[in-house]
């Protein structure tokens, strides 16, 4: 093999890294829980690309335009770079969604839910062997260069040879949702559904894009003919995201709990997708999505059964960042802690009568407003939320909105 010794080297070298990097982890949970460290098996490509869209040619991407992020070289670590220089081992902002315990404690949907489907029955039981028995999701987002960038990634235990996933993004949270029993997922207009269907030997995944539509013609809807429903699916090209399943070799997953894990070959998943390239966030509009989670369909048809699905987790998909200029000062002294909804930024080249925000920290230092207003008793905290509302209007009247 060409450059085998170059390869063999940078291996060794990530090996060891790798190494550096888990072993105080490791250390520190083998003596916490007296259990013998599992051997790491450090199986990913040196290349860094362990994805092939047929045969066993590597056809790793780059990352999209304007980020960073190796969504499309079929593994998680950073190094080597050749497909980006961050991945899931380093990317800021990361949200994890853990699946239960594979088996007769797992948690699914009932038979015959569909992804039209608000209202659900979750059951708990083991997942049918020719059905993807999913372990994990993985949710990263920044803006980088003018765009809104989302980044996906599913994992499952079964090698199945083919992969349709649905990553369902909700502006609002369903609390609940992963305990048996009747529920309605909480959907808002606008909500987002990232379908990835992937057929091994059949080329890159693909990967589709679908809103809520909850008002006007049914002619909207995808596959439903009634209202409310996911809108006509939008296929998404090379120009606004890119992805990847780990087919050609098992892959190491670094991130805890039970850090590092070996991913058998086709049970990872991801995809990079440029939002503002795929028209998710309107001009001059201000959208905050604060829940995702995973599903896997039984089939690639979209009306096809959902089974299998990893309960949601609060992330924080915003452009509101870029539009919007108000200072944190306003509800510097909210006691109810981020929520879902207008989400604001914090810009560092205002005035200092904004508060410091090493006292009110929240991830990427975005504060999110109180969206649920009967919340909102205290009559101070009613003046903050005008104040904060009085200011977006101001600024997005400054932008050429509303
Ligand atoms: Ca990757
Ligand atoms: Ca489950």
């Amino acid at each position: 093999m060409p450059g085998g010794a170059t390869s063999a080297g940078r291996r060794f070298r990530r090996i060891l890294s790798a190494k550096r990097t888990w072993g105080v982890l490791t250390a520190a949970a083998a003596v916490a829980i007296g259990l013998a460290i599992p051997a790491a098996s450090f199986a990913d490509n040196a290349s860094g690309c362990d994805f092939a869209a047929s045969g066993t040619t590597q056809s790793c991407s780059s990352p999209l335009s304007g980020s960073t992020f190796a969504g499309g070289d079929g593994n998680l670590l950073t190094s080597p770079t050749t497909f980006g220089t961050t991945d899931w081992q380093n990317v800021s902002g990361l949200n994890a969604g853990i699946d239960l315990t594979s088996g007769s404690g797992d948690n699914a949907f009932g038979q015959g839910t569909k992804e039209d489907n608000a209202a659900v029955t979750v059951v708990s039981g083991s997942i049918p062997p020719q059905k993807s028995d999913l372990t994990r999701f993985y949710e990263a987002s920044e803006f980088a260069s003018g765009s809104n960038f989302l980044y996906l990634a599913w994992e499952r235990t079964n090698s199945l040879g083919s992969a349709n996933m649905d990553f369902e993004i909700n502006q609002m949270t369903t609390p609940g949702l992963g305990t048996p029993g009747a529920h309605t997922i909480n959907r808002t207009a606008g909500d987002l559904l990232v379908t990835f269907d992937f057929t091994n030997g059949g080329g890159r995944p693909t990967l589709g894009l679908l809103r809520w539509v909850t008002t006007g013609s049914t002619s909207q809807c995808f596959s439903s003919n009634s209202l409310p429903c996911w809108g006509n699916q939008q296929t998404l090209n090379s120009a606004d995201s890119i992805g990847a399943v780990n087919n050609l070799d098992a892959v190491t997953d670094p991130i805890a709990p039970n850090a590092p894990r070996s991913l058998a070959a086709l049970t990872f998943g991801e995809t990079a997708i440029n939002l503002t390239a795929a028209g998710v966030f309107p001009p001059a509009t201000c959208e905050a999505f604060g829940s995702v989670f995973l599903k896997s369909r039984a089939s690639a048809s979209f009306g096809a059964e959902v089974k299998d699905f990893v309960a949601p987790v609060p992330v924080n998909i915003s452009n509101c960042h870029q539009q919007l200029r108000c200072g944190a000062d306003h509800q510097a002294h909210r006691p109810s802690g981020p929520e879902p909804g207008l989400q604001l930024h914090i810009d560092h080249s205002e005035p200092r009568g904004c508060l410091d925000d090493t006292r009110v920290h929240v991830r990427q230092h975005a504060f999110q407003l109180h969206a649920e207003r009967q919340r909102e008793h205290h009559r101070g905290q009613r003046r903050q939320h005008r104040g904060l509302r009085q200011c977006a209007g101001r600024e997005l009247h400054r932008l050429g909105g509303s």
